[in-house]
């Protein structure tokens, strides 16, 4: 409890002190309205293959204090729902490795073996400026194995002239409090951005009034501080330090420790014409999960109540990127890199012990278990073909390694040779864009193949390595056709994205007393459609649809952990400084199932999911350019639901539901409101 205390009164001083040494110093008198009071529920079409969200606009549903919850909105996205927080993000029925996140150019994975921890868990949203979907095997620019799509959060350098802060305070149903402060500074020579957030829940209640385990309590702080010595020349470091734990509802542990601290080092030299740039970054992820800390556990006590569970995991990841942009001639621009990163994973783990024994964790040492190195080089062409059409096309190659240990019978004294695996990787896209903003249709069509290796759950959760020596799967290739057509007429807009992929050895996971994993040979294919209508120049009505539909072809089954059918439709209307807002969501059944089977973040249960509706309305005000208000109210209709991509609901907390046939239930009817402010 104080060691709680003490850890919220550091960021609170942290930033405390930040905000006032600063407010005397007289802000800029920026006129660009950055803050939008304009509820974001489907983000609007974009021409191309990305979708680009600010992080900062108001989100309905009121998106949880991470960067899953954050993607949501983008239609083909679900969230695993593991408590308030923490969820694993799956794109089209694709997530973990085939989903990249690349945060401000660094690619970490978390130390959870059961994914509690996401590299979207140690994302705070709003300390970001944007992030970026590229959809498919589109690109080879951002890593290996996005094979679904690649995420970008990105902290533009703003280049602020003198100085600028922003602040935004959220507070909703459920003790919902989350905090966002962010100040800028930039003359000629150097810039400053600092970031803090916090973020708060209690357990919410679903639809059926029960209380779900979910509470959780977020904090992060980050500073950038960039020397720009000449026109072509631009340096800059960045820090972040962020902890939280959370409850979960989808296991018998909690995450009572998420600490990340990150360092990293940019360096930019040249101009428009050709760009050299590097960039280096460590990140330390430590994870506490335990079964008594945030919740009451049987048997979990002293002496003989032996029934407490603490596990301590750790990752430690180093990476760097180098990369070359340069202009060939009138019609070529160049991306030419390479890529590294190793990390390290440890756990000490206390199974079955007094609380005493596993709460004097500390004292025993870390044991390494797993430890991995990838390498890369890339090279993306884009041609312009004519004024309006280009040909993007890439290839990349990767040398991946990686050992297994075993931390022996939990004993936390030594670590067991268990064995390793190495592999070779070629990935490549070519895609044919039309974009001419004089034009009424525009649109991309492109192939991608990915290669991707198993990653760390693969390997050691679902046994891919094994005692002896043994490699129990192949790499997994996914080939696939991206096809999209954008429509954009005075008052009408639209955009089409398909996929027809087939996935070569994929890799599917199998839920039993000992977990595995497998190859499977798998046909996809899908996609999303979204509109936009302008009813008049106050109104438009807007909507979107997606749909995956996937198959097991080795085992002749629907391939498990694919999303259903779902349709959204709403309304925003605006009034001077007003705006409203209505969506309503509706998913359909999902009876395509494979009971025990799935990825690294989830397994279809036995039954089929049953179809639910949600209504939500908002409403914006601008009270000037610089400040607005937000208020919404999610799950009008107080809906008792659960997703279909989902982990499946504990059944071992006391006080909570029971039920461990059915998923993590959703939130019931929830109020929020969100203000923001710029000076
Ligand atoms: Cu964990």
């Amino acid at each position: 409890m104080f060691k709680f205390l003490a850890k919220k009164s550091r960021f609170f001083w942290v930033s405390t002190v930040f905000f006032y040494s600063f407010s005397s110093l007289g802000f800029s008198n920026d006129e660009d309205v950055l803050v939008d009071p304009v509820v974001l529920t489907i983000p609007k079409p974009s021409v191309g293959i990305e979708t680009l969200l600010s992080t900062r606009d108001p989100i309905q549903p009121i998106p949880a204090n991470d960067g899953a919850s954050l993607l949501q909105v983008i239609p083909g996205f679900s969230v695993v729902r593991k408590g308030g927080v923490g969820g694993d993000a799956v794109f089209r029925g694709l997530a973990g490795s085939r989903l990249n996140f690349i945060l401000d150019g660094m690619e970490f994975l978390g130390g959870c073996g059961l994914r509690l921890d996401p590299p979207t868990a140690y994302i705070f949203p709003e300390t970001y400026d944007s992030a970026k979907l590229i959809k498919g095997p589109q690109t080879v620019r951002y890593g290996n194995g996005n094979s679904a799509g690649v995420v970008l959060f990105d902290r533009s350098a703003k280049k602020v002239n003198g100085l600028r802060a922003e602040s935004a305070v959220t507070a909703g149903s459920w003790g919902r409090k989350d905090l966002l402060a962010v100040i800028e500074y930039g003359s000629g020579l150097m810039s400053f951005e600092g970031d803090f957030s916090h973020g708060e829940s209690d357990d919410y209640k679903d639809g059926n009034g029960d209380e779900v385990h979910s509470a959780y309590e977020r904090d992060s702080g980050s500073m950038v501080f960039g020397l720009q010595p000449a026109d072509d020349f631009n340096v800059e470091f960045d820090v972040i330090v962020s902890e939280a734990e959370s409850s979960n509802s989808d296991r018998n542990v909690d995450g009572s420790l998420f600490d990340r601290t990150s360092f990293g080092v940019l360096l930019e030299k040249g101009g428009d014409s050709s760009k050299l740039s590097l960039r280096a970054y460590t990140t330390a992820i430590d994870h506490i999960m335990d079964n008594f800390n945030r919740r009451t556990t049987t048997n979990c006590g002293s002496g003989t109540d032996n029934r407490c569970v603490l596990m301590n995991v750790a990752r430690q990841t180093d990476g760097m990127r180098i990369g070359l942009a340069l202009h060939v001639g009138e019609s070529a621009a160049v991306n030419i890199g390479a890529d590294a990163k190793q990390d390290r994973h440890t756990s000490r783990n206390f199974m079955n012990k007094s609380r005493a024994v596993a709460s004097a964790f500390d004292s025993a040492a870390r044991i390494k278990d797993f430890e991995s190195e990838m390498v890369g080089a890339f090279l993306e062409v884009d041609l312009t073909v004519s004024e309006n059409a280009h040909v993007i096309s890439g290839v990349r190659t990767d040398y991946w390694n990686s050992s297994r240990f075993q931390n022996v019978g939990n004993t936390n004294t030594q670590s067991l040779f268990l064995g390793d695996d190495d592999q070779s990787l070629v990935s490549g896209f070519m895609r044919l864009e039309i974009t001419d903003p004089n034009r009424i249709v525009n649109g991309y069509v492109g192939y991608g193949i990915s290669e991707r290796p198993m990653d760390y759950w693969e390997a050691t959760t679902f046994n891919g390595i094994t005692a002896g020596d043994v490699v129990n799967i192949q790499p997994e290739r996914n080939h696939q056709f991206d096809v999209g057509i954008n429509i954009s007429s005075e008052n009408f807009s639209s955009n089409v994205s398909l996929f027809f992929s087939d996935i070569d050895d994929y890799m599917l996971t199998v839920d039993a007393a000992t977990d595995s994993v497998t190859n499977v040979q798998v046909e996809r294919w899908g996609g999303e459609i979204d509109m936009r209508y302008d009813v008049s120049s106050y109104s438009s009505l807007f909507g979107s649809v997606s749909y995956v539909s996937a198959d097991n072809e080795t085992d002749n089954t629907p391939l498990a952990q694919t999303p259903p059918l779902e349709l959204q439709l709403g309304l925003d209307h605006s009034v001077n400084e007003w705006s409203f807002g209505f969506l309503a969501r509706y998913v359909d059944t999902q009876t395509r199932i494979d009971a025990g089977k799935g990825t690294v973040v989830g397994f279809d249960r036995a039954t089929a999911t049953p179809s639910f509706y949600t209504l939500a309305v908002n409403a914006g005000f601008e009270i000037n350019s610089q400040s607005y208000f937000s208020v919404g109210v999610d799950n009008l209709l107080d809906e008792d639901y659960f997703e279909h991509i989902n982990r499946t609901n504990s059944s071992a907390i006391t006080g909570f539901i029971t039920d461990n046939t059915i998923g993590v239930k959703e939130p019931g009817m929830t109020l929020w409101l969100k203000a923001g402010i710029e000076f």
